[in-house]
């Protein structure tokens, strides 16, 4: 990540929020034509592997093939759904800087897209994953709230208990890599698996990784891999459980953190409740 000084020699109009103009009308066709293809890719696997919550606010927000979505026209949507907006970015930015922003109901996204030659793997998050992944689901009322709430206990984590580390693993095993039960069976929600075909069908699908009923202090305990498809997925019940469970203040449960163990990747407990695969 870099800071906004040396980003301005790149983006000479970055904002001190380190928002920058997307330019919608400086995609190429070419770029246009990367998104069309990992589109229709994940189109083709998508459905009955994502959570209908997810296909449903890909729907209402209008995202096609075709195109990469103008931010300023898919903010108007959002907005007048949930009340959230897409703002652009250059790529990750600051804790502070990214909870801020999800405090106040505003989705920092990447507004570059991939080299034809990244299709399966890309470092910083690109439109693709961000507004791909992201966005959708924002239109659903009970998740576009509980990201507004990570931002707010975000800043607290980061100034006030210095336990980062312990909610952004809540994020990423959540928001990022979060599988959901539902009455039709195993589904995927998290964006870094909704947006790349290859973790779609192994997080769902591959008998190697191990998926773990959703708690709390067990999720926050969890290291996590960037670099690999994850060893360890949690399950949630429903997206109000998840809400109700994570909607109160961690302070107590910060404290408790500090002691007792820290789980590799990998680790099943005793304690694990697992889910099967999904049937292929
Ligand atoms: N910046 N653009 C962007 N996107 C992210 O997902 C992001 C970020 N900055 C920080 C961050 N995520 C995480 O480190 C926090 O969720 C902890
Ligand atoms: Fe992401």
């Amino acid at each position: 990540m870099q800071t906004l000084t040396a980003l301005k020699a790149l983006h000479p109009e970055i904002r001190a929020d380190f928002t920058i103009e997307q330019h919608w009308e400086r995609y190429t066709q070419a770029e246009h034509g990367i998104w069309r293809t990992l589109y229709e890719r994940q189109m083709q696997i998508l459905p009955g592997r994502a959570a209908d919550e997810f296909l449903d606010g890909l729907k209402k927000l209008k995202l096609v093939a075709e195109r990469i979505p103008n931010f300023a026209r898919l903010s108007d949507d959002l907005q007048r759904l949930t009340g959230w907006r897409i703002v652009a970015v250059p790529s990750l930015v600051p804790d502070e800087i990214f909870f801020d922003h999800l405090a106040h109901r505003r989705f920092p996204a990447g507004r570059f897209i991939r080299k034809p030659e990244q299709l399966d793997y890309i470092e910083e998050p690109d439109v693709f994953h961000d507004v791909f992944g992201h966005a959708p689901m924002l239109v659903h009322p009970v998740f576009a709230d509980y990201m507004e709430a990570y931002g707010k206990g975000g800043m607290r984590a980061l100034t006030e208990f210095h336990a980062l580390k312990n909610l952004a693993r809540l994020y990423w095993y959540t928001v990022e890599f979060g599988l959901i039960e539902t009455a039709k069976g195993l589904r995927i929600y998290g964006s870094g698996i909704v947006s790349s075909h290859a973790e779609t069908l192994y997080a769902l699908e591959n008998p190697k990784p191990n998926r773990i009923r959703f708690e709390l202090e067990r999720v926050m305990r969890t290291e996590y891999r960037i670099d690999d498809f994850q060893e360890s997925y949690f399950v949630i019940p429903s997206f109000d459980r998840l809400f109700d469970e994570t909607y109160k203040d961690f302070a107590a449960l910060y404290r408790t953190l500090q002691a007792g163990p820290t789980y590799r990747p990998g680790e099943v407990l005793a304690s694990d409740a697992l889910a099967a695969p999904k049937a292929a």
